[in-house]
């Protein structure tokens, strides 16, 4: 894309930048002048690009151009690692434009802009700097390419200001035979894709400066939030007759689920491989991506993580065991599991699930005979897309499960606030009481910058997701104590049935509990009425930052902002905080509990950083605002509950409420 990219800021005027001829790749420098004449003909302004001693690129450039990257494979992490740590090394924003405008033709267009992302949001000079987020510079990665056949043709030939918005099937990966397919609109969904890719660009796996990596609780939430993500997907099977994820842990037997991506790469011109129903993982020789691993080697890891559960302890490189404690064992498990930089030994306890998605994503082609890329399992922006993922993702979720049942249960002193009494939760919505409804909804995304072939001007695409009505919980307090306190209100909803149809019991429920807000509140002595409305959610981000697009606002269709967010972009999309339901009304509890601010909270100066998803994003720059296990209190299994009336204590409380789905489709900021 050698005329805008995608980073470059979009105003009224077009801007180009002016760059030192020796900049230009080999094959260019000759047509300098052409090119430059060519995008600067019409520009408003000119940016000159500083001439700097340029730094030793070579080991970024070793992946070609046109190839497919992935943050699995070890060799790209280390690449994407150096290129980091050059971005991060600029000594300010002009020397970092320069290095980008040199880089922006020789590097691969994934690798750039995944590691210029990573440094944007890590150096301080460029903290809230506007950026378009991924979908809209690859939607190659979120949506099928027919969508790019079809804008080719309008922005051949309709003027911009006549042209209709292209609309993308939903449901179009398998037909209703295939009965995953169900749960489609989840996986594919642009909204939960971006936030796991998201998620992935705030805590990066590799980089010289440690502190990227090395962040408040890294290894705990990165159980935490795929433990939540794999929790939500099987609430969404439930509502869908389909029976639990089953984990994959089998590495020799068949994979019973095939995948057909249907989506192409723009920068590779290649589809995406599908795998067929009933493929095997096989050893994997390429040397083209330097990987040569056994599946044994799979099986070696598992055994040894299996082992430093049981014995409640890991190995040190230097043969010395480090207990795994209740206050940091999960963290030390999650980053060896990850596994980052940051593994306490990662050659003995390996790279067990990164390797996962490595191996399927190449079991189509284990030896590279046949010139394949890797498939949607190999890229981070793209691999919640199969069924398999989740499959493999509940794997090591169990395996963070076992460890979580070796801790003793909480007590009554750290599930009790005295003095604080929970009378009730109800939710208060449109339409009946305690109802949440769901439904379908358009909305609208601009996809001109990720169209390198369009002339200017934008191409909006139309897509349907998942919705449901605003709702606020009211929540009834009693403080019986003489003094203001302040609550920390923690808010889940689990299903009551199992996929049987039968009433969960307490343990498996409480793995199928999922947060929709935590939050902290003042409570005067007496009562005290709480009201929280669910657009403020801890886990989520508000629609418009998802898809960093306010075409659908009205009266301000394309504006110049659209399609450009502050990188505060993690956070589980806003659409998709509530199951979808059934038609007849499916059965949820509703779940709050009130636990003591002073003894959870994290004393730190919140000013200016982004926290408004830091249930599953954590807060940048800062710890993690809660002291307390992720998850609590349903981290932990309680023996003596059989069922959650059991596990209830006063300051906790209860509502069943039903998730009612309609089948219709409204459009975005259309009232019923
Ligand atoms: Cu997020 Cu496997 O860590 O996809």
């Amino acid at each position: 894309r050698p005329s805008e990219p995608c980073f470059m800021q979009k105003g009224e005027e077009k801007a180009v930048f002016e760059i030192p001829d020796n900049y230009y790749p080999e094959k260019y420098q000759r047509v300098s002048n052409a090119i430059s004449s060519r995008f600067g003909s019409d520009a408003g302004r000119m940016i000159p690009i500083r001439n700097i001693a340029l730094p030793n690129l070579d080991l970024p450039m070793e992946l070609p151009y046109n190839e497919q990257f992935s943050l699995f494979v070890p060799k790209h992490r280390q690449m994407a690692g150096k290129l980091i740590d050059i971005f991060m090394g600029m000594r300010d924003v002009e020397d970092l434009q320069s290095i980008c405008a040199y880089c922006q033709l020789r590097i691969n267009p994934y690798m750039f802009n995944y590691c210029l992302s990573v440094a944007i949001l890590h150096r301080s000079d460029t903290k809230g700097l506007q950026i378009p987020t991924f979908a809209v510079c690859f939607p190659d990665k979120f949506m099928d390419p027919k969508v790019f056949r079809k804008a080719r043709e309008v922005t051949s030939v309709v003027p911009t200001g006549a042209r209709m918005p292209i609309v993308i099937p939903s449901n179009y990966t398998a037909s209703d035979a295939e009965p995953e397919q169900r749960v489609a609109y989840f996986r594919e969904d642009i909204g939960t894709n971006l936030h796991h890719w998201h998620w992935h660009l705030v805590y990066p796996f590799d980089a010289a400066d440690r502190a990227l990596v090395n962040k408040d609780r890294r290894g705990e939430l990165f159980y935490y939030m795929h433990q939540q993500m794999i929790a939500r997907f099987n609430i969404e099977r439930f509502c869908n007759d389909l029976r639990k994820v089953e984990t994959y842990s089998d590495f020799r037997g068949p994979i019973k689920e095939g995948y057909f991506p249907k989506m192409d790469s723009q920068v590779a011109s290649r589809a995406w491989p599908p795998r067929f129903a009933g493929s095997f993982l096989r050893d994997l020789d390429r040397p083209i991506d330097q990987i040569r691993i056994d599946i044994s080697e799979l099986e070696i890891w598992r055994d040894r993580f299996l082992k430093a559960i049981e014995d409640m302890a890991v190995i040190l490189p230097n043969g010395r065991q480090m207990p795994l404690d209740e206050e940091t064992g999960i963290d030390v498990l999650g980053n060896l599991m990850e596994s980052s930089t940051i593994s306490v030994n990662r050659p003995y306890y390996g790279d067990l699930h990164n390797m996962g998605h490595v191996f399927i994503g190449y079991c189509h082609d284990p030896d590279h005979r046949h010139l394949e890329p890797f498939g949607v399992m190999g890229d981070l922006a793209t691999t919640m897309r199969d069924p398999l993922f989740f499959r493999w993702h509940g794997y090591i979720d169990s395996v963070f499960h076992l460890y979580k049942y070796k801790l003793t249960p909480y007590s009554d002193d750290r599930l009790i606030f005295p003095d604080i009494r929970v009378r009730s939760i109800s939710l208060d919505g449109k339409g009946a009481p305690n109802m949440l409804n769901t439904f379908w909804e358009q909305s609208t995304v601009d996809l001109a910058r990720g169209l390198d072939f369009s002339p200017r001007g934008s191409v909006l695409a139309r897509f349907t997701h998942l919705q449901h009505e605003d709702y606020s919980y009211v929540i009834e307090v009693n403080n019986t104590g003489r003094s203001s306190v302040m609550g920390m209100f923690r808010i889940f909803i689990a299903p009551t049935l199992d996929e049987n149809k039968r009433p969960l019991n307490f343990d498996e429920q409480r793995k199928l509990m999922i947060e929709l807000d935590k939050f902290s509140q003042g409570l005067k002595p007496g009562n005290n009425t709480v009201r929280r409305r669910s657009v403020d959610s801890s886990v989520t981000v508000p629609f418009e930052r998802t898809f960093s697009n306010q075409a659908d606002r009205p009266g301000n269709p394309g504006s110049p902002e659209s399609a450009e967010f502050d990188f505060c972009g993690c956070g589980w999309p806003q659409h998709m905080l509530i199951p979808k339901g059934t038609t007849e009304g499916y059965p949820m509890v509703l779940f709050v509990m009130v636990s003591n601010w002073n003894d959870d909270r994290v004393e730190q100066d919140l000013v200016g950083s982004c926290n408004d998803a830091a249930s599953y994003c954590g807060i940048r720059d800062r710890k993690y605002p809660d002291r307390r296990a992720m998850g609590f209190p349903f981290d932990r299994p309680a023996p003596a509950a059989t069922t959650l009336s059991d596990f209830l204590r006063p300051n906790m409380a209860v509502r069943d409420c039903i998730v009612r789905f309609t089948d219709r489709t409204r459009q975005r900021g259309q009232q019923e």
